[in-house]
C-alpha cells in the first residue's frame, strides 16, 4: 500500500525530455542528422577506448548516452519566466545560476532549470537554458513600448497546462495520467510557429533594434531554440560536421582540449533560415527567420571559485590577443594560454581548483579507522580513498554569448553598456537561484563526511 499516487518528477522530466526531442526531430530534420552523427563519434570513441566504456558501463550512464543533456528557450516578460518556474519544478528542475549575457552584446539575462541532485541528474539530466530578454535595453521608447504590448497580450501556456501546475502544487505530485496529459500540454509552449504574430514591417523594426528580440517578441511562443546531445570527443564531432558540409560554428566555445577535461566545450550547426508568414489585413507576407540550431557538448570537471578564477582569466587572455597584433589562430592561443592550467586530477585536487567526490576503496573499507587516522591526500596514496571529478552541471556566460552570436545570423556585434541586474532577475522569477558552487561544494562535503572525514573548504 506503499505506492505513491504520484508519478516521480524525475520520471516526468524523462517523459518531457523524450518528447521534446521526438518533436524537434520533427520540425528540425538536420538535428537528426546531428544525433546521428554524434552516435557515430560515440560509438568509435568507445569502440578505440575500452575503459571509457567500461567507466560508462559502470556509472549506467551508457544507456543514456544518446539523451539530450539540455535544450534552450528565450521569454519576454515577467509573468512567463515565473510561470516557467513553476512548470520545471513539476519536472524537479530548479533555478541555478544567474547569466548576464547583456556585457556580451546579447540583451537578456538568464538562469538553467535543472535537476540538482546526484540521483536526479542520473535518471535524467535535461536541463533547459532560459533567458528573460531586457526589454530596457531597447533604446527607442516607441518600438520599446509596442514590443511590451505585444508580449503583455499574449499567453504562451494552454489552460490544461496553467491547470495541472495548480493541481500538482496543490496535490504535491501528478499522478502518471495527469503527468501525461502535462508532458503533451507542457510541449505545446514550446513549438515552433511558422505564423508570426505581428506584421512584417513591426518585424523589421524588431530586427534591427536586435535579431533576438524579433525572436522573442513576434511569435506566440518561446519556441525551442536547440536541443544539445552529449559527445565523447567534441573535436571529432566537429570535424564530422565539417566533413559533411553542415554549416558548424567556426570555433569550439570555452576550454581546450585537455587530458582532464574542464567545465563544458561546445559547438554548433548554424541556425537555420525558415519560412515565416507576416500578417497582413486578410492576406499574408512571405518570409524568413533565423532562429533554430542544433548543439553538442562535452562535459569536464567542476571548477571551484578559484579554479574558475583561473579559468576566467586564462580565457580572456586567449580571446583579448583576438586582434590586435597576434599571431596564430584562436586555438593555438587558447591552448597555448591554458598552459597554465594544470592538467592533472592530482594537482587540480591538491590545489583546490576543482571539486571532487571522495570514496573508499576496497582497502579502505576494510580499515575505516586507518582513513580517518590519516589526511586525504595520505589515505589517497595508500590506496584506501579515491577521487573522482564531479561533473560541471550548468553554462558558461562567454561560451553562451559565443553560441547566441553564431546563431544570430546577421554577424552583429554590440554592447551594453548596462549593469548585471541578478535582483530584477530574481524578482521577475519569483524565486532565488540557487549558487551552483554551493551545489558542488555539497556534493563534495558529503562524501567526505561519508569516508570519515570533515569537510574541506575551498
Ligand atoms: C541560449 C544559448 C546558451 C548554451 O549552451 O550555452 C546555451 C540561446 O541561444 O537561447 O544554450
Ligand atoms: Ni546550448
Amino acid at each position: 500500500m506503499a505506492t505513491s499516487p504520484h508519478l516521480h518528477p524525475d520520471e516526468i522530466r524523462h517523459l518531457f525530455a523524450q518528447a521534446m526531442s521526438r518533436m524537434y526531430r520533427d520540425e528540425v530534420p538536420l538535428y537528426g542528422a546531428l544525433m546521428e552523427l554524434v552516435a557515430e563519434v560515440n560509438a568509435a570513441t568507445l569502440a578505440g577506448d575500452p575503459a571509457l566504456a567500461a567507466r560508462l558501463q559502470r556509472s549506467d550512464a551508457l544507456d543514456r548516452l544518446d539523451a539530450e543533456r539540455h535544450g534552450a528557450i528565450r521569454v519576454g516578460t515577467p509573468r512567463e519566466l515565473a510561470t516557467l518556474r513553476r512548470l520545471f519544478a513539476v519536472m524537479g528542475m530548479q533555478p541555478v545560476g544567474y547569466y548576464d549575457l547583456a556585457v556580451a552584446g546579447v540583451p537578456v539575462h538568464a538562469t538553467a532549470f535543472r535537476p540538482v541532485d546526484a540521483a536526479a541528474l542520473a535518471r535524467n539530466p535535461f536541463r533547459v537554458f532560459t533567458s528573460l530578454l531586457r526589454l530596457e535595453l531597447i533604446e527607442d521608447a516607441a518600438l520599446r513600448e509596442e514590443a511590451a504590448a505585444i508580449l503583455d497580450a499574449r499567453e504562451i501556456f494552454t489552460p490544461r497546462a496553467l491547470a495541472l501546475i495548480e493541481h500538482f502544487e496543490q496535490a504535491g505530485g501528478l499522478s502518471a495520467d495527469d503527468a501525461a496529459e502535462f508532458v503533451a500540454q507542457a510541449l505545446e509552449t514550446f513549438r515552433w510557429h511558422s505564423e508570426a504574430t505581428v506584421s512584417h514591417a513591426t518585424y523589421q523594426a524588431l530586427l534591427s533594434a536586435h535579431r533576438l528580440i524579433a525572436d522573442v517578441v513576434c511569435f506566440r511562443g518561446p519556441h525551442i531554440n536547440h536541443l544539445t546531445p552529449r559527445t565523447l570527443d567534441i573535436d571529432a564531432a566537429q570535424d564530422a560536421m565539417q566533413a559533411r558540409g553542415i554549416d558548424a560554428k567556426a570555433v569550439i566555445e570555452g576550454p581546450p582540449r585537455r587530458r582532464c577535461p574542464i567545465l563544458l566545450r561546445q559547438t554548433s550547426f548554424k541556425a537555420l533560415q525558415e519560412p515565416v508568414l507576416f500578417p497582413a489585413g486578410d492576406s499574408a507576407d512571405a518570409g524568413t527567420h533565423t532562429a533554430r540550431f542544433g548543439e553538442i557538448e562535452q562535459r569536464g570537471l567542476a571548477l571551484t571559485p578559484k579554479g574558475r578564477a583561473l579559468y576566467d582569466t586564462l580565457l580572456a587572455r586567449a580571446r583579448e590577443a583576438d586582434g590586435a597584433g597576434s599571431t596564430g589562430d584562436y586555438a593555438s592561443r587558447l591552448a597555448a594560454a591554458f598552459a597554465e592550467f594544470p592538467d592533472d586530477d592530482d594537482t587540480l585536487r591538491r590545489e583546490g581548483l576543482g571539486y571532487y567526490r571522495y570514496a573508499l576503496t576496497d582497502a579502505g573499507r576494510a580499515d575505516p579507522s586507518a582513513v580517518s587516522r590519516s589526511d586525504v591526500d595520505t589515505a589517497i596514496a595508500a590506496g584506501l580513498v579515491t577521487a573522482d571529478p564531479v561533473v560541471y552541471e550548468d553554462f558558461l556566460p562567454v561560451s553562451a554569448a559565443g553560441i547566441f552570436q553564431s546563431n544570430l545570423g546577421g554577424g552583429e556585434q554590440r554592447a551594453y553598456a548596462a549593469q548585471a541586474n541578478r535582483d530584477a532577475f530574481e524578482a521577475a522569477l519569483g524565486a532565488q537561484v540557487h549558487d551552483e558552487f554551493a551545489i558542488y561544494a555539497r556534493i563534495e562535503h558529503a562524501s567526505l563526511a561519508a569516508i570519515g572525514h570533515a569537510a574541506e573548504t575551498h
